[in-house]
């Protein structure tokens, strides 16, 4: 008897038990739900549907709108989602730059964005740099990221003096469409023409039907950007320094770089490290995920943004080394291809959108802050705390690189001294003041801004 009966006793003080937990969980949840509501009504957040391509600009709270602090971010939007007023926006702030000479200056308030993307170069001691930079304070090292991201913000700043509604569309690589609407011709521009480059039978990658022969490009012929004559000083080939002319260059999807759009696997890939350094080699395309040895993880390569910078521009590879996975190249074609004047393209800017929109959802998944940026020991900056040139108060200089006889230092400005810019500084870039459709921002506000208004006009 007492053995049926002594399991059936706490059965029911646990039905009791159970009943009285869910009640309370029940009424604690509720209480939950009212005082959230009550927050967010006294903080005036209000919570929109989920963007939409034809929608205006949206703009999300920072962390700082919680303690009362009128902070708005701008943000970034795919290329495929720009209304054409915002095209047009975007091209006419972009124009008014480079057709803006400050006095006494030869070259244009854009140009100062070429010259300063140059002179990152020129950081060799042979060359005459100076000051404790080492190595070159935008490439090649962890600083790639930061360094571009402030150079973004910079330039959409001076794009936001023309037009305060203007933001950096992005470029997604792996978007099938994104290639096409950013190289409208009444809008960023279709590739070249006129100029024919001998590529060889089964050359392509496969996503295209190019099978050998001659494969055309040039000079752009269409979009505003047809008509900008380019300095040459600043408009050159970065293997030779001979100056690639006065037009803008583009060799679109010349195979090998044809394979477009980019693979997901291939930004899977770049999630799965956890390693900043890795992530930021891995993105600028110095390394590429090793899938034919088990020997490393990574082999040097040609991937992401440099592949992309190729996909615009145009490279010459040897063929017998590409075959081999070897990335060797022979010449350069257009000038997203010439990586130290690439900025002089237009598409440069949404392509460097897209890679720091892949690093801040990085960030957003579980990689944010200091702990995810080396510290020390990588050489100067390139440390969390190192000020990176030319946002450095006039610490490091660099030396004389570019074509024979251009003194690029003398038409470069440097920003003022005071503006100091390092590595931590950038890393949350919502404290910068923007944000990209494409991340899962916790909260939204209604813009009710001139942003909106402007972008229907
Ligand atoms: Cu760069």
């Amino acid at each position: 008897m007492s053995f049926n009966f002594r399991p059936r006793l706490p059965k029911r003080i646990n039905k009791k038990l159970t009943l009285g937990v869910f009640i309370s969980l029940v009424v604690l949840v509720a209480i939950a739900v009212i005082t959230l509501a009550k927050l967010r009504s006294n903080s005036g957040v209000y919570y929109p549907p989920p963007p939409d391509a034809s929608g205006p600009a949206l703009v999300f709270p920072t962390p700082a709108d919680a303690v009362g602090l009128p902070i708005r971010l701008s943000v970034r939007k795919s290329v495929t989602a720009l209304t054409p007023a915002e095209k047009a926006a975007f091209v006419t702030a972009v124009d008014t730059l480079q057709n803006t000479y400050p006095e006494g200056s030869e070259v244009s308030l854009y140009e100062q964005f070429v010259v300063q993307h140059i002179l990152t170069m020129g950081f060799r001691q042979s060359l005459g740099a100076t000051g404790p930079a080492r190595g070159n304070p935008a490439h090649s090292y962890p600083a790639f990221l930061p360094w571009h991201r402030q150079f973004l913000l910079d330039f959409e700043q001076a794009l936001q003096t023309i037009d305060p509604s203007v933001t950096v569309p992005y470029w997604d690589w792996t978007d099938p469409d994104a290639l096409s609407v950013m190289m409208q011709g009444d809008f960023l521009g279709t590739s070249g023409q006129g100029t024919f480059v001998e590529i060889p039978e089964d050359a392509s990658l496969g996503s295209s039907n190019f099978e050998g022969g001659s494969f055309e490009g040039g000079a752009v012929q269409t979009s505003t950007f047809a008509d900008w004559q380019l300095n040459e000083r600043i408009h050159f080939d970065a293997i030779s320094l001979e100056s690639l002319g006065p037009h803008l260059l583009r060799f679109s999807t010349l195979p090998p770089f044809d394979g477009y759009p980019l693979p997901p696997s291939e930004i899977e890939t770049l999630f799965n490290t956890d390693n900043y350094e890795v992530f930021n080699a891995l993105i600028e395309g110095a390394l590429v995920s090793h899938e034919k040895t088990e020997q490393a993880d990574y082999a040097p390569g040609w991937a992401l943004h440099a592949f992309a910078h190729s996909v615009i521009g145009g490279s010459l590879v040897d063929w017998e080394d590409w075959n081999q996975g070897l990335a060797h190249q022979l010449d350069i074609l257009g000038t997203m291809d010439s990586i130290p004047c690439s900025p002089y393209d237009p598409i440069f800017w949404l392509h460097h959108a897209n890679v720091d929109r892949l690093w801040a959802q990085w960030q957003d998944e579980g990689h944010s802050g200091e702990d995810f940026y080396p510290a020390r020991d990588r050489p100067f900056g390139h440390n969390l705390s190192d000020p990176m040139w030319p946002w450095d108060g006039g610490l490091s200089a660099p030396g004389n690189y570019g074509p024979e006889g251009a003194d690029l230092n003398a038409l470069y400005s440097a920003p003022a001294t005071s503006k100091i810019v390092r590595a931590k500084d950038v890393l949350d870039f919502r404290q910068l003041g923007y944000t990209y459709t494409a991340l899962t921002d916790t909260a939204l506000t209604d813009t009710g801004s001139a942003i909106d208004e402007d972008a229907e006009s």
